[in-house]
């Protein structure tokens, strides 16, 4: 079978970063202006810039190449060196981002243990003034959706909460909004009403909206500054972006209504896994486009491998978790496959 056919069948659940630009995107990348963007030119990036924070009701958007990259940006601008991040254990920046955090930010991590959804009570009790023992607090940081919670919401009134508690002590509120228009979407709400009460947020364009690449970074003009230095410094200034950034803008305009499509299409995988044996789903955890499923008996790396090799890929978690993912490259007719396939493996076919 010629390569490009065996590639069609490929049924990517890894990651809604796998994605490719559809062709649309792509002539609006081919045709987009650009400028030199480290000296603020680009008109497309400008554009993308402007229609982030008008999208979030934020002063200013800085259009980074990644989320890893605007989440560290986020911590260095809020956060002194030598002070405590209040956010939850398996958030992206604990657990993916190679320790960034500490190694370029050089802050601590003040973990709350659990799905990644927290209460403001449980904020209000990390929250410590620096003495000349101890670190003091200097961000909270709330991630939604909760990727390793399984695309999990984080409920709008409990950030307004965590607000209230983190600005009568003076400190700042971050969202990693990464998948934040699976939120809004699945959630119902206006983008502007889930982040008003954070000081600033980062969300992705490569993930579920499908561009190549970049995250967008929001706040107030004097953040965006300061978060614009901090790009540069880490090697993120990309000159002529506008190509990119036209990618984002078309995601922002076609892609993001389309997600209650995969998210449809997540919840048909998890009521239809969780009726196999040795599989089960916390079916009130599925609420976007990510499903965890957790094994009794086989071995989850095994099972992934497995599938792999009949073309229908995904991650284990640890020995007994998988993550599956939908997105914008995954229709009705994969999902089906997928379940023949795990079925099928599962049921010792395989
Ligand atoms: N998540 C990736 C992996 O890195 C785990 C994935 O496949 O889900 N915040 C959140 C909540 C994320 O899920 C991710 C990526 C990021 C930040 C980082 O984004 P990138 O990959 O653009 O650096």
């Amino acid at each position: 079978m010629p390569e490009a056919m065996k590639e069609a069948m490929v049924v990517d659940l890894r990651s809604d970063t796998v994605t490719r630009p559809t062709e649309a995107m792509r002539q609006a990348m081919a045709r987009a202006e650009v400028g030199d963007d480290v000296y603020d030119e680009d008109p497309t990036v400008i554009e993308l810039e402007r229609l982030a924070a008008g999208l979030t009701g934020k002063e200013a958007g800085l259009f980074v190449p990644s989320g890893s990259m605007a989440n560290l940006i986020a911590q260095m601008v809020h956060a002194d060196r030598g002070s405590e991040v209040v956010l939850g254990e398996a958030s992206h920046a604990v657990l993916h981002e190679v320790g960034a955090g500490a190694a370029i930010a050089g802050v601590q991590y003040s973990i709350i243990p659990g799905d990644g959804r927290f209460t403001a009570g449980q904020v209000r009790k990390r929250i410590k003034a620096p003495t000349f023992h101890t670190p003091g607090t200097s961000l909270i940081w709330v991630e939604n959706t909760h990727n390793m919670g399984g695309g999990t919401i984080f409920p709008t009134a409990e950030i307004k909460a965590i607000a209230e508690v983190a600005h009568e002590a003076g400190l700042p509120l971050h969202m990693d909004g990464a998948r934040v228009f699976n939120a809004v979407v699945a959630g119902g709400e206006a983008l502007r009403d889930v982040v008003r009460e954070v000081d600033s947020l980062s969300f992705c364009l490569s993930k579920g909206l499908g561009a190549p690449a970049g995250s967008v970074l929001v706040g107030t003009r004097e953040f965006r500054t300061r978060a614009h230095r901090l790009r540069k410094m880490l090697g993120g200034g990309m000159r002529q972006i506008g190509i990119l950034a036209a990618a984002g803008i078309y995601a922002l305009e076609h892609h993001v209504e389309r997600l209650a499509d995969d998210h449809r299409r997540a919840r048909r995988l998890a009521d239809e896994l969780r009726r196999l044996p040795g599989i089960s789903i916390d079916a009130d955890a599925v609420q976007t486009n990510i499903v965890m499923a957790d094994l009794h008996g086989a071995d989850a790396a095994d099972l992934a491998r497995r599938c792999a090799e009949r073309g229908v890929l995904f991650h284990a978690l640890s020995r007994r978790r998988l993550r599956l993912v939908t997105h914008l490259d995954v229709d009705d007719a994969a999902i089906h496959r997928a379940l023949g396939v795990i079925s099928e493996v599962l049921g010792g076919g395989g």
